[in-house]
């Protein structure tokens, strides 16, 4: 089974936790544009759901689906959101953002009773770190901020190279208008100190870090997908 297949696996599964008439947060990159388009199926048949999406990629997916899009300020509380990983621990804490749609995400993981993630078994790890964290800042200031976090994450005695995210040979920058640094850690051993450090710093506008945020995983690999909680 290859990559494709087992993010099929795991959103088929995830598709199960979803009933007619729910407010759903609908999640960024490629695990969870198979989930849309297994939902848009559904949708097709019958199904009545009312997404709001994580970033405007997701958005344009969606309405090109036909699925029913609303704003987070319609629909403030969801039922439940759907999304991917870059990684994920045993206590399901999480780092996301190498699409760049971490802040959306997070606010809308936020503002569900619900939130399943979806993965191939890739992403899962004994330690959080060997994927750069991203690190959302405020472009005024960046190069401040940057050294900030160098600092605060030297005082967890962490280290390791914090990159601009570039898009081509320009900044990249999130929907919200904001710059991504991606920190190269290694091994991120205690989540929730890093995350008290880098909430402090005021040009951090948000990171990575997921932390008791998710309910319960979804996770495919080649004998098929089984759930984490
Ligand atoms: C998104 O899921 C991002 O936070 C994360 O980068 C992405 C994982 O992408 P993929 O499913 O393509 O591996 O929510």
């Amino acid at each position: 089974m290859d990559a494709r297949e087992m993010k099929i696996k795991a959103a088929a599964a995830a598709l199960e936790h979803v009933e007619s008439g729910m407010k759903l947060g609908i999640g960024t990159g490629s695990t969870a544009d198979e989930f849309v388009r297994l939902l848009a199926e559904k949708v097709a048949a019958g199904m009545k759901v009312e997404g709001v999406p994580t970033s405007e990629r997701t958005a344009r997916l969606c309405l090109e689906l036909g699925i029913t899009l609303r704003s987070l300020d319609e629909l403030p509380e969801l039922d439940l959101t759907i999304d991917g990983a870059d990684e994920l621990d045993a206590r399901l804490t999480l780092i996301k953002g190498g699409g760049g749609a971490l802040l959306r995400e997070k606010i809308v993981a936020c503002a569900s009773r619900k939130m399943i993630v979806i993965a191939d078994e890739s992403k899962q790890v004994e330690t959080l770190g060997a994927f750069p964290l991203p690190i959302e800042v405020n472009p005024f200031g960046h190069v401040a901020t940057r050294i900030a976090i160098e600092r605060a994450a030297s005082r967890l005695g962490l280290s390791g190279a914090l990159n601009l995210r570039m898009a081509g040979s320009e900044r990249f920058h999130t929907d919200g208008g904001h710059l991504i640094i991606d920190a190269s850690f290694g091994r991120i051993p205690d989540a929730e100190a890093l995350s008290a450090e880098l909430a402090a710093i005021p040009g951090v506008v948000e990171h990575g870090l997921f932390i008791h945020i998710a309910s319960l995983a979804i996770i495919a690999g080649p004998a098929g997908a089984r759930t984490v909680t």
